[in-house]
């Protein structure tokens, strides 16, 4: 019988010792279970569209941005297992209410990756990451550790089956959603991305704005075996970085969102936070690379919440690469 999330965690608890995290990651499935619920329903529930704000990064919101953030703000909220939580939808660190108890943990996450492709019906996800609270009352700077002290990261991904994906520095598991039963079930145990890849991801309408690099990088790759490389290459751009790792931890494959000069105020797209950080421990633990191109995204000292990075992650020899031509540049 395939084991459920459940008895995996408790199970893996129960191996590897370290601070007991499995009640924190039931609930995160549960809320993201009520999650898919609300993606799947579409245009039924009348959710579709933009929303009348902005979030902090200027960005306009999904009104399922504001919906899918409220749905895993109160859900993990009430479990009493936070010292306070953190959202790519939320200017500042969310207080917890008074009157709810105050845990050891924070959480950040965001919780509709790729929102942009809600309206068209293409998978979304939703990411996040826990980490030690150093006191009950947390200021920013509290949050701002960097992802080696991660104690989870992981991503639900709602696509043609609902999938959570995690890792608490044990390898990394994927569970499938039964959607008859409500649970989450074993099906992707110990992912491993190979380290030889013939795909590569990256918003070729950047192009332009890429360093030498980079652009040295995708010029091989597009030229393939007429331009000194060993294979042809095929691309993909699905524009949901939760479909991009999970393809990469499926299949193999380089994902890339990198420096670019399009916004100077901006260093890349992804939150650091809420987005590269949990990724980056995904990819490492399934034997992947995750780097800015010149330094270990993990090792990054987070200056601010919402702060951005340029992410080049997958499959550990394509990835060495791209980073051997940022060398001295
Ligand atoms: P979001 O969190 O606002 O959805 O933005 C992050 C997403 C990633 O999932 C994806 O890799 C990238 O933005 C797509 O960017 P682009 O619109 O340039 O293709
Ligand atoms: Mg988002």
């Amino acid at each position: 019988m395939a084991k459920s999330l459940q008895e995996f965690i408790v199970e893996e608890q129960r191996q590897h010792g370290g601070p007991d995290i499995s009640a924190l990651i039931f609930e995160i499935a549960d809320s993201c279970r009520r999650i898919a619920v609300a993606v799947n329903r579409g245009a039924l529930s009348g959710v579709m569209g933009y929303a009348a704000s902005e979030n902090i990064q200027g960005e306009t919101q999904k009104k399922l941005d504001v919906i899918t953030n409220d749905i895993f703000t109160h859900d993990n909220e009430i479990t009493g297992f936070y010292a306070g939580l953190a959202s790519e939808e939320m200017d500042d660190p969310y207080e917890i209410s008074a009157g709810i108890q105050r845990g050891d943990y924070l959480l950040v996450y965001d919780p509709l990756d790729g929102s942009s492709n809600v309206d068209v019906n293409i998978s979304v996800g939703t990411i996040f990451s826990i980490l030690k609270a150093p006191n009950k009352n947390p200021a920013v700077a509290d949050f701002l550790q960097p992802g080696v002290q991660q104690l989870c990261g992981g991503y639900a991904l709602y696509g043609s089956s609902t999938m959570m994906v995690l890792t608490t520095g044990h390898g990394v598991n994927g569970f499938t959603l039964d959607v008859e039963t409500g649970e989450f079930v074993l099906t992707n145990p110990g992912m491993m991305i190979p380290a030889d890849t013939a795909e590569f991801a990256i918003n070729m309408s950047n192009r332009r704005f890429w360093e030498a690099p980079v652009q040295r990088y995708v010029e091989e790759c597009v030229k393939g075996k007429d331009g000194g490389r060993e294979k042809n290459f095929n691309m993909r751009w699905v524009a949901s970085m939760v479909a991009e790792v999970h393809r990469i931890l499926c299949r193999g494959g380089v994902f890339m969102y990198p420096f670019d000069t399009k916004d100077p105020t901006k260093a890349g797209k992804l939150r650091l936070m809420y987005e590269a950080n949990p990724m980056s421990f995904i990819v490492e633990q399934a034997g992947g690379v995750s780097s800015t191109g010149r330094q270990r995204i993990m090792e990054i000292q987070p200056n601010g919440l919402h702060q951005r990075v340029p992410v080049i992650l997958g499959s550990k020899n394509e990835v060495d690469r791209v980073v051997s031509y940022h060398q001295g540049v």
